[in-house]
């Protein structure tokens, strides 16, 4: 989050400060971003920033907010009356305040870490920022990285169903002592949107499965290389060999919370993520730096084409591949 600078808000979108791999117009950036969906202006320079004509707009790379939809008046909604009843509401982890910022008015850069502890926190707080910050028609995109199921390394996997490690559609948190259990429906026509944005980032392959969310990377998710491992090789690919049977392509660590808060708050949401291996070949990452640095980069990619869609800045063409230089 930037602080001191004069923002503007607009319908969800932040002027005057760029993410580099989302950058939708010029911005004072140091270089081109890698990503960024508008083409620089004719002519003009290597670093030179994006077309001119439409004024400087970024986006969270978790968040993109559109403006148009006639879904009631679009608002966020909160389901806590409790947060009626406060006179000021905290964003701890955000270090920001109902009262010490103007959030309708400023829009952050959100940090988190892994797992459903760490999103669900995080949501918690952007889904307030959202509400107070009166942003509208809100759509909201996980990106990021999972283990493959079957599918080449690389791969990207729009998730069409977050399930848990039992393969089914549903986030379980204790609440109050309680097993509370919660949907994890995604929005389905988001998921073909995604898919034919696909079309235009055609450098590498992008699926539509099941993601299978667990709360451990190691024994949680099948893999024999932990510090603890309490099953065989053979129960090892039965396990994984089940959850592709029931339609899992890829296996992550924080969907099902996304999509239960997501959806329960109103927001329109999806889940795009890279495989970085294939989980029926091994357990341990061992792409290159490189390489996995690029796979890192393709859900944004595909993200950065549907932003570039909605905001009517589609080229029919394929997207361009970040230079190395
Ligand atoms: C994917 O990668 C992380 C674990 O390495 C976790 O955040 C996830 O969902
Ligand atoms: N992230 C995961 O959660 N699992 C993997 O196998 C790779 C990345």
């Amino acid at each position: 989050m930037e602080r001191g600078r004069p923002p503007v808000r607009q319908q969800g979108l932040t002027e005057g400060s760029c993410h580099p791999e989302l950058c939708l117009s010029p911005a004072p950036a140091p270089a081109v971003p890698p990503f960024c969906p508008v083409p620089p202006a004719p002519g003009a320079a290597p670093g030179a920033a994006c077309a001119p004509a439409v004024p400087c707009r970024c986006l969270l790379a978790l968040l993109t907010p559109f403006t148009s939809s006639p879904r009631s008046s679009g608002l966020v909604h909160i389901k806590n009356p409790h947060l009626e009843t406060m006179d000021e509401d905290v964003l701890y982890h955000l270090d920001l305040g109902t009262k010490t910022h103007n959030l309708p008015a400023m829009f952050g850069d959100i940090k988190h870490g892994m797992g459903i502890p760490s999103v669900s926190i995080m949501l918690h707080e952007l889904i307030k920022l959202l509400h107070h910050a009166k942003c509208r028609d809100v759509t909201i995109i996980r990106i990021g990285t999972s283990g493959g199921l079957g599918v080449e390394a690389g791969s990207v996997v729009i998730t069409d169903r977050a399930v848990d490690a039992c393969f089914q559609p549903r986030f379980e948190q204790v609440v109050l002592g309680d097993v509370v259990v919660r949907g994890t429906d995604l929005d389905g026509g988001l998921v073909e949107e995604l898919l034919a944005c696909s079309k235009a980032v055609p450098d590498f392959p992008t699926l539509v499965g099941h993601t299978m969310c667990t709360y451990d990377f190691y024994e949680g998710q099948g893999r024999l290389d932990g510090a603890l491992c309490s099953f065989s090789n053979e129960k090892k690919l039965e396990y994984l060999k089940r959850a592709h049977d029931a339609g899992v392509r890829n296996i992550e660590m924080e969907s099902t919370a996304f999509a239960a808060l997501c959806g329960l708050c109103g927001l329109r949401a999806a889940v795009v993520c890279v495989t970085l291996l294939d989980r029926l070949e091994g357990d341990q990452i061992r792409a290159s730096h490189e390489v996995l640095h690029e796979y890192q980069q393709r859900p944004q990619r595909l993200v950065a084409a549907f932003i570039r869609r909605r905001l009517g800045l589609c080229a029919a063409t394929g997207n361009t591949q970040p230079s190395s230089d």
